[in-house]
């Protein structure tokens, strides 16, 4: 980490420790990143004695339900009272935290804990680490940095953020240290059986009717190199299933061998397409997203266009062609 990234903390612990209502919001669409590193800091500004709200900024994902500290999550109302601090995590920008960007506006302070090489820096205090494997690892430093102790129930959230960040450990962006952040949270005694059960093998049958269909629209090119998938309207309506659902869908489709760069266009409306890449060697998806106004990290990245899912899908793979070419 470095000098100026730890001067960035010091200088949010200083705030912290002199403000009264400290507010932690969650960005739209939360995946686990998001909101282990949400309620293990949560939790640790509550140990340490602070006034702490924890605002939704979406429809908590069902997978998710079991953390620890999950029922302080409340939607944001003024009687909560005055913003002395804003804390953002895992929000490459500030357009992310929905409903709650307005805020921003309100608070004295925000610190924008991140990780996404595309980050905008909108925080007044920027703790941005791109090497960072998960926004839970800089959330797990800043806790040891307050000198807060961390227990079952923080270690629970922080191993959900780095577990779901990082494809359970499988990512270049882990390092050694993040192994030695979890082997500290296996000695705290935390159930990582159970997490890992919560996480990873409590599909719903409807989840698992919409994989199924998406699965039937993959698409291929260049060689098999690149493959897209597709989950429309129509296809929410037949399994039951919800847009939050198509979690994994992406990385399921990176497993098959040729595949370089993996692509699901999520159909929101019919002239509103998300699009999540991922790559799984070479391919900076980050830049690739950066062309149509989005971003993320050089090896899963998001974007959005606004046309009909076909077009969309035409132009997400010329320019991942001519990117490979
Ligand atoms: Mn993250």
């Amino acid at each position: 980490m470095s000098s100026s990234i730890k001067d960035s903390i010091y200088r949010a612990i200083d705030v912290i420790e002199n403000s009264k209502n400290i507010f932690i919001a969650s960005h739209v669409n939360p995946d686990g990143d998001n909101m282990g590193s949400m309620l293990a800091l949560a939790l640790a500004l509550k140990k340490a004695g602070k006034n702490v709200v924890v605002l939704k900024s979406d429809t908590i994902p069902e997978d998710y339900k079991f953390l620890p500290g999950i029922q302080l999550i409340q939607e944001y109302r003024q009687e909560l009272g005055n913003i002395d601090v804003f804390i953002a995590l895992d929000t490459s920008d500030e357009e992310r935290l929905g409903d709650n960007l307005s805020l921003l506006k309100k608070a004295n302070c925000i610190i924008n804990i991140d990780h996404h090489i595309t980050s905008t820096g909108f925080g007044d205090i920027n703790i941005v680490d791109g090497k960072a494997a998960a926004t839970g690892e800089l959330i797990y430093y800043f806790i040891k940095q307050m000198e807060i102790e961390l227990d079952k129930d923080i270690g629970t959230n922080l191993y959900t953020a780095i577990s779901t960040d990082t494809g359970k450990f499988s990512y270049e962006s882990v390092t050694s240290n993040t192994h030695r952040i979890i082997a500290e949270l296996i000695d705290l005694g935390i159930d990582f059986k159970q997490i890992n059960i919560e996480l990873y093998e409590s599909m719903s049958i409807e989840k698992t009717k919409l994989f199924i269909e998406a699965i039937s629209s993959l698409k291929t090119y260049e060689n098999s190199n690149i493959a897209t998938i597709k989950v429309t309207q129509d296809m929410l309506k037949n399994s039951g299933a919800s847009m939050e659902d198509t979690e994994g869908l992406v990385s399921f489709i990176r497993k098959i061998a040729s595949v370089e760069v993996a692509c699901l266009l999520k159909e929101i409306e019919d002239d509103n397409i998300k699009i999540s890449l991922r790559s799984k060697n070479m391919v900076d998806v980050a830049s690739i997203c950066g062309k149509f106004g989005g971003g993320g990290h050089i090896r899963a990245a998001g974007c959005s266009i606004s046309s009909n899912i076909d077009d969309a899908e035409d132009m997400i793979v010329d320019k991942i062609k001519e990117y490979i070419r």
